[in-house]
């Protein structure tokens, strides 16, 4: 380049691979078209297959996220009370020295002190690098409180590897060659699109989908048929579908024999549950039972491929965890694992060979075991006093890829804990969120346009890599960065801190992955069998599809899945009569996205979704502000009398900020903090309310 030409303005467009950062199936493969150092377009990778040249509306919106004007772009430190948000701008310098000062305080009272402290995170990206890698390390090597990761799918999680073994199943692209496609869960036009694609050409090519689900989703709209049982009860219909295969004698009895444990006790158990009663609890009629299992099981005599799309929508309820492991069974009795386009997916993410104990470094923890702290139930974990039991008190929360405030149950208790004067909060972020607010210091994240990154996904089986394409703006960092300088600050000097971003990239897979491959075209498709479980096979310890778990019943829980009814069960309350389910609103990723106005104008306000029926009882009309109410709190929202919601059941579609909601409240101000059977998960789904007209 000349002296002339560097003095032009910089009008070359160049393009740069990255990967969708986003907590969805789909981890699309993104380009991103950067001019004169400023990011102007981003859009779907036509070279990726799963991607195909399409992103959702509402990443397609991600400059307009990156670029808005209420970025956070350098730290803060809180002047006002807590949640006020009040804060004044400060060093870098001046910010993570206090925190690690206060950390520090902290962490040397006592060789387990440092359980006082929490850090809190979930998936605002699913990059291994800025999601957990220098984080962990660091709260490791302080000997920090751990955190359980159970917010979205413990109990589906914990479910399936139960049954299959882990988080695996079938490869998305092959659901394409089903000829029943049951959408079990899942609104997947509004959360997995692309899956959604492969379906489409299913079904031009003949193939039948059944949608089930309490609410008539977009997805169902689309569906030949769509089951809309009560939530919380699908353990229910997955055993009078066993009950229909089993008296019809539409079973693969060679799979069956060769590749499964436990046939005879679940045999048994779903004898228990003709169509007759198992219509009675999920509030449905028997016929639509019987004609679901004629078509699964026609596929056995037809010897044609059954397919399962199980999403994490059914699992949020008491009974998820057993519900997920009756759903994964339903695939090895019709023998649908012999085909490619045959079985269950529920999430791939267990076929990633991540290295994650390099990347998070467990072994810094020496021979400490610091106690682990559920984030389901952070309202009430942060109000608790030092006890025996629970050790001591939370003092000290890290928050960052996460908006408690916002998407935790129970707000209301959340928002109290938050408010505690003696609880020191720091929170890295983009945004100004409903956390954020709660801050003693707010610390300026980059976004996925500004760093490197590495994926795996749950919904296909393709690593990703994400290469910066801008520059951060203002003074933000990458997670790992904060971390890094937090390490040196608190005096770490392990070489694991010093490790930089394209090196932590290129640590996630070793050499499982050919990282030159990902360099250049920006995906790499793992190498997997086609039909992993076709001859068993499965990565439980029997090798088999375990319809009977010895490590369940080692545990004094039942080896045998069942249907458990909801702690909420419906009608169960005279007080709190309708049952209420939280979806994402479509343009919005959980709390993500809910501060970028053309998405918030595309959804207007906070929606409540009503049968007709229901509105009568109460006498309201659609568009009418109505209060959403029961004994943990109440929010305000707008009505829609709607066919979406059938009776019974009302869809308050989630999850707004608070502040940017009717009354500075969301769904979460009437969720809970009871857990599902397994895995310790939220039953954000299982939630009784009363809804009136608003009186203000
Ligand atoms: N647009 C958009 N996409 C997203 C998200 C988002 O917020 N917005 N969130 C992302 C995340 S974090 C996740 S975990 C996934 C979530 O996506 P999914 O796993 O699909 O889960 P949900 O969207 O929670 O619920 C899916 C459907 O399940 C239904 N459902 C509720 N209760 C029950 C029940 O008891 N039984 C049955 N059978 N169905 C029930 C809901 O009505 C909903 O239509 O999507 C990801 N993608
Ligand atoms: N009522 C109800 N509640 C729910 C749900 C529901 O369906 N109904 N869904 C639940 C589910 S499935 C999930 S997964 C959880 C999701 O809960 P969260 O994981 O908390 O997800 P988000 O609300 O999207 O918040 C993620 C935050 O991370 C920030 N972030 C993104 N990238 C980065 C980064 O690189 N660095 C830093 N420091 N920050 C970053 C974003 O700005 C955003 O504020 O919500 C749960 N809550
Ligand atoms: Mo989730």
């Amino acid at each position: 380049m000349n002296a002339t030409s560097s003095l032009l303005p910089d009008t070359t467009h160049t393009q740069v691979l990255g990967a969708c950062p986003h907590d969805c199936p789909d981890t699309c493969s993104m380009l991103t078209t950067v001019a004169g150092g400023i990011a102007i377009k981003v859009q779907g990778n036509p070279a990726h297959p799963h991607t195909d040249g399409a992103l959702c509306t509402k990443v397609s919106r991600y400059t307009e996220r990156t670029y808005h004007p209420e970025r956070i772009l350098h730290p803060l430190k809180r002047v006002g009370p807590k949640g006020a948000g009040q804060f004044e701008r400060v060093s870098w310098d001046s910010a993570l020295q206090d925190i690690a000062a206060r950390l520090s305080t902290i962490a040397r009272r006592s060789p387990d002190a440092a359980q006082a402290i929490l850090p809190y995170s979930y998936a605002g990206t699913m990059g291994l690098v800025q999601g957990e890698s220098m984080s962990a390390r660091f709260f490791h090597k302080l000997g920090a409180s751990l955190l359980d990761r159970t917010i979205c799918a413990a109990a589906g999680g914990e479910g399936l590897t139960h049954t299959l073994g882990g988080k695996v199943g079938m490869r998305v692209e092959f659901f394409a060659e089903s000829r029943l496609i049951i959408i079990w869960g899942s609104n997947s036009i509004a959360s997995n699109l692309h899956f959604w694609r492969y379906a489409q050409v299913a079904k031009r090519n003949g193939a039948r989908l059944v949608c089930i689900d309490p609410r008539r989703s977009e997805t169902a709209d689309k569906c030949h048929e769509h089951i809309a049982l009560l939530p919380g009860t699908d353990g229910a219909l997955a055993l009078a579908l066993m009950h229909e295969l089993i008296t019809h004698d539409w079973l693969d009895h060679d799979y069956l024999a060769r590749h499964t444990l436990g046939w005879d006790l679940l045999r048994e158990r779903a004898l228990q549950w003709p169509p007759e009663r198992a219509a009675q609890v999920c509030g449905i009629s028997p016929e639509q039972i019987s004609a679901l299992a004629r078509d699964y099981g026609a596929c056995v005599a037809s010897h044609e491929p059954a397919a399962i799309r199980m999403n994490y929508g059914m699992q949020r309820v008491h009974g998820g965890g057993n519900a997920a492991r009756l759903i994964a069974s339903l695939p090895a009795l019709i023998g649908a694992w012999r085909h490619r386009a045959g079985g269950v997916l529920l999430s791939s993410s267990g076929l990633f060979p991540v290295n994650r104990a390099a990347m998070q470094r467990p072994d810094l923890l020496g021979s400490r075991a610091p106690r682990t702290i559920n984030m389901s139930t952070i309202g009430d974990d942060l109000l608790r006093p030092s006890s025996l039991e629970f050790g001591p008190a939370i003092e000290a929360l890290i928050v960052y890829n996460s908006n408690p405030v916002a998407i935790a149950p129970e707000s209301a208790r959340v928002v109290r804990g938050f408010e505690r004067d003696d609880l020191f909060t720091v929170v890295l972020e983009h945004f100004q969120t409903d956390t954020a607010d709660y801050a003693d210091y707010i610390l300026p994240a980059t976004t996925q346009l500004e760093h490197w990154d590495v994926h795996s996904s749950y919904g296909h089986t393709d690593v990703l890599l994400n290469r910066a394409a801008i520059a951060p703006l203002g003074e933000a960092k990458p997670n790992t960065q904060v971390f890094r300088e937090l390490a040196r600050l608190m005096g770490y000097t392990d070489a694991c801190f010093a490790e930089d971003d394209q090196a932590l990239c290129r640590r996630a897979y070793g050499d499982a992955v050919n990282f030159d491959e990902l360099l250049d075209k920006g995906f790499a498709t793992l190498a997997l069998a086609q039909a992993p479980f076709a001859h068993g096979n499965f990565p439980t310890p029997s090798g088999k599809c375990e319809f009977f778990s010895a490590r369940l019943a080692a545990r004094g829980l039942d080896g045998l899945p069942d249907y458990v009814p909801n702690h909420e069960a419906f009608s169960s309350s005279p007080l709190y009569p309708l049952a209420m389910i939280s979806p994402p609103a479509r343009n919005f990723l959980n709390s993500t996205f809910v501060n970028v106005k053309s998405l918030r104008d595309i959804e207007g306000e906070p929606l409540l979704e009503m049968h007709a029926a229901d509105a009568a009882a109460r006498g309201i009309q659609s568009g009418e502000i109505v209060r959403v109410f029961n004994q943990r709190g109440a929010y305000r929202c707008k009505l829609e009398i709607s066919k979406r919601a059938r009776p019974g059941v009302v869809n308050g579609l989630g999850v707004w900020w608070r502040k940017l909601g009717l009354d500075g409240t969301n769904v979460n101000q009437v969720t809970s903090q009871k857990l599902t059977d397994l895995g310790r998960g939220p039953t954000f789904y299982d939630c009784l309310v009363e809804v009136e007209k608003d009186a203000l």
